[in-house]
């Protein structure tokens, strides 16, 4: 343990060889500050010294007036005088002027005749004979005053400033001269000097304060930020801390960090993906992950290129609390594709469902998905309420549904369903067609029982497609599958597919039973292919999985084996949030007892509630030690037996409660509601036990679901024998859903179980969804796909003299 510290894990190398020292992380701040600070200073000081300069030059203009105003009032004060003295002939014009310049700050004055000759001064009158001509001639001239600015070189070193104001005297029509005064404007000059001074003064005050303020901001909002990401970044690459992780503490590079940590994300998936292989590869196992299923999917398409077609779309935009989210339904089936066709760049055909599709794709109803991370085209298909109503809710759900699950509820096959599901399906092929009608040798790989008829539309129009579909449902037995009125239609769309998948082989022997009964097909039981118009279809078992995540899987053994069993709740190790949640129900030291289904009828919901009930019967011992959770999604709440459904689970739910509930403890608890992944997980992890009872089910991914979730490899499972996931799981408690007291006591002897035996049947049961995990389903109906078809081709020129084989 010790010797890895201050080891980079991923290599070994110590981390001081590869951190930036203290000292360069400090230099590279404080350069980085420099410029910032260097740049703000020179910026700020122009513009004060510049705003400063048009300062002093508003503050000079109106000095400047105010000394022309103070000036002309003088003047028009001795004016009057003047001219009196004027009238009279003046002799002693020097006397007259120093007269009327009472005061000493008063301008200077210098009378000059008509013929330009100086008659007197008085006061400080310097180089009166270089005052500029040009004003007394104009003033003269013009009989009007003027005034300038003139800069005046005397006996002093500097030339000085005055204001020079040039007025006519008259005394009647005869008689005129010019005085001129001269104002001492070098005050004005000092002022401005001393405005300079003030406003740098106070600019530079500003520039430190603004200088300190933005270094205060530098540290507070990036440098902190910057030093944070950094060290969070470290952190990342050394595997020590989560992707989103603080992220809010990043300040303004929360956005950066938030891309940053997606990237991680993706770049540790790699690795873990990558570490993974490697160990496989060393212990030889034959594990499936996603990354290893893109790589046998790129292998098998070579040029090809991948076609999917669902109902149930990868990504729907809908509108959620007064926003647009896009969001991911649950489904395994998005988990098991996603991979492939992000790999190789498919492309998903599917019914745009979510309320604000439209607004998200082209003028071709294309997207590309992920949003975040764009990687194959979703084309969505649009259908009209009645167009869904038929296809999807009538002869689909109200049909093909209750067909094929033995769950006693009559299937409804009205002519109208039947005309709008093969128009839907036609639809759906045209747009499969005109999708790829520039790509040669298509694979097609087409879900479920909403497009039985898709493939024989798609062989017809493009023979050299390879065409599948998987069948998520049971198939039932000839004389059920007979009820239906258009069972051969409905065949002969289905052998149109080069592979037809099921979960299992019963489900396959059916199907060819039903073949074989219904048309005239050549089946082939020992290789399990049907040929029909000289095309042939390989039918196999392929039991759906889910997805199985090593890497995590391994942080979480870690996890748990460093909690031990200290919360002190017998052999599960149980986190905060799942204690909480248990504590939400009042039962911190009893039993959860869980189940997680659609609320549909095959489910078998109302009677695992009346076994729950025979439970706190036989044993009341129970009462206020255990809880049922059911979450049930409302599903296809349009059609009337799914709506009865859900009130009967409802007044059952309130009959038990009421027969047993006390003031602090209810026995059952109903959430009706389509919970996140998160949410659903959350509840596998708290469970004693799972409740997984349908009275006839395709697979059942709920019970392979809560097996992936308990990696503290602890809790039980009940599983119905008519689930197709029980002929895999052998190690849950396997009941016959009818059978309330059979259901009751596997309840019971399920939680009263030994731990170390529950421990070992768990052990079993996640090694055998690990290793039959959804990428393997996937990989290896794809696999098969390719093989059947090249083989086939392979053997063309002897065609019609040999028996085909699929490979
Ligand atoms: P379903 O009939 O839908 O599938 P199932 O296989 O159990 O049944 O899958 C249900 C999925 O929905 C699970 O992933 C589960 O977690 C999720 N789910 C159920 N209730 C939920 C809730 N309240 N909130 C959120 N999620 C919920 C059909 C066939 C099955 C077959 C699958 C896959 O009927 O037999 O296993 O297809 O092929």
């Amino acid at each position: 343990m010790k010797q890895s510290q201050g080891k980079d894990k991923g290599t070994g190398v110590p981390i001081g060889n590869k951190r930036p020292s203290r000292l360069r992380q400090i230099a590279t701040m404080d350069f980085f500050q420099l410029h910032l600070v260097a740049a703000m200073l020179l910026g700020i000081t122009a513009i004060s010294g510049v705003s400063t300069y048009f300062d002093v030059l508003a503050h000079k203009h109106v000095l400047r007036n105010e000394l022309e105003r103070r000036t002309e009032w003088f003047g028009a004060g001795i004016q009057p005088q003047l001219e009196q003295q004027l009238a009279a002939g003046a002799a002693n014009w020097g006397e007259v002027l120093r007269g009327l310049r009472s005061l000493p700050d008063q301008p200077a004055l210098a009378l000059f005749d008509s013929r330009r000759d100086l008659l007197g001064t008085a006061g400080e009158m310097p180089a009166l004979a270089s005052l500029p001509a040009n004003l007394l001639e104009r003033a003269i001239g013009t009989g009007r005053e003027m005034d300038a600015f003139v800069h005046i070189q005397d006996n002093q070193d500097a030339p000085r400033l005055w204001l020079e104001e040039v007025m006519p005297v008259r005394a009647g029509t005869q008689k005129s001269a010019t005085l001129v005064m001269l104002a001492n404007a070098d005050s004005i000059r000092a002022e401005s000097m001393q405005i300079w001074k003030r406003s740098f003064l106070r600019i530079a005050a500003m520039v430190l304060l603004i200088f300190a303020v933005t270094l205060a901001m530098v540290r507070w909002f990036l440098h902190r930020p910057l030093k944070r990401t950094a060290e969070w970044l470290r952190r990342l690459r050394h595997g020590e801390a989560g992707a989103g992780e603080g992220v809010k503490e990043f300040g303004c590079l929360a956005p950066l960090a938030e891309e940053m940590s997606s990237l991680a994300g993706h770049l540790r998936k790699a690795r873990a993906a990558a570490e993974t292989e490697a160990r496989l590869r060393n212990r030889g196992e034959r594990v499936w992950t996603a990354e290893r299923l893109a790589a046998q999917v790129r292998d098998c398409l070579g040029d090809g290129r991948l076609y999917v077609m669902s109902n149930r779309e990868p990504y729907m935009h809908i509108r959620q609390g007064g926003e647009t989210r896009c969001i991911v339904p649950p489904s395994g089936l998005v988990t098991a594709l996603e991979p492939i066709l992000q790999s190789c760049d498919g492309t998903w055909i599917a019914h745009g469902s979510g309320s604000e599709d439209s607004l998200y794709v082209d003028e071709y109803a294309r997207l590309r998905v992920p949003p975040d991370d764009e990687r194959y085209t979703l084309r969505r298909v649009w259908l009209t309420p009645e167009e869904e109503s038929g296809y999807y809710e009538g002869f689909s759900n109200e049909g093909l549904w209750p067909l094929c699950h033995i769950a006693h509820t009559r299937p409804v096959f009205r002519a109208g369903d039947w005309q709008h599901y093969r128009d839907v399906n036609r639809r759906f092929a045209d747009v499969l067609l005109e999708e790829m009608r520039e790509t040669e040798h298509p694979v097609v790989f087409v879900q479920d029982y909403h497009f039985a008829l898709v493939p024989a539309m798609i062989q017809e129009a493009r023979p050299d497609a390879r065409v599948a579909i998987f069948w998520h449902i049971p198939w039932p037995n000839p004389e059920a599958f007979g009820i239906c009125p258009w069972q051969a239609v409905l065949l002969d769309g289905l052998l149109g597919a080069d592979l037809i998948g099921f979960h299992l082989q019963s489900h396959c022997n059916n199907f060819m039973d039903t073949v074989d009964r219904v048309l005239e097909a050549k089946t082939d039981r020992e290789n399990f292919s049907i040929r029909r118009h000289g095309h042939l279809s390989g039918v196999r078992p392929y039991p759906i999985s889910v997805a199985w995540d090593q890497a995590a899987a391994a942080v979480e053994r870690r996890r748990t084996a460093n909690r031990g069993t200290q919360d002190g709740h017998d052999g599960v190790a149980l986190t905060n949030r799942e204690l909480g949640l248990r504590r939400e129900w009042g039962i911190d030291d009893g039993f959860l007892v869980l189940g997680v289904d659609r609320m549909d009828y095959t489910k078998g919901i109302p009677e695992r509630l009346l076994a729950f009930e025979r439970l706190l019967e036989e044993h009341p011992w129970y009462k206020e030690q255990i809880v049922f959770v059911q979450i049930a999604a409302p599903s296809r709440t349009r059609i009337p037996a799914y709506a009865r459904l859900g009130t009967e689970v409802q007044k059952l739910v309130e009959r038990i409660n009421q027969r047993y509930q006390t003031t602090r403890w209810k026995p059952v608890i109903l959430i009706e509601r389509s919970c996140s992944r998160e949410e659903v997980r959350r509840y596998y992890h708290a469970a004693d036990l799972c409740l997984v009872t349908p009275l006839h089910d395709g697979m059942n991914l709920v019970a392979k679901e809560f097996l992936e979730a308990r990696r503290d490899g602890d809790g039980m499972l009940v599983l119905s024998r008519f689930a197709g996931a029980a002929q895999e799981l052998e190690d849950a408690l396997l009941v016959n859903p009818y059978d309330i007291v059979e259901v009751s006591e596997a309840i019971h002897s399920g939680l009263q179980m030994q731990r170390s035996e529950r421990r070992l049947r768990m052990g079993r049961m996640r090694q055998q969804v690990k290793e039959h995990n959804v990428y393997r389903w996937a990989a290896e109906i794809l696999t098969d796909l390719c093989a059947v078809r090249i083989s086939e081709e392979a053997a063309e020129p002897v065609r019609g003299g040999m028996e085909l084989e699929p490979a």
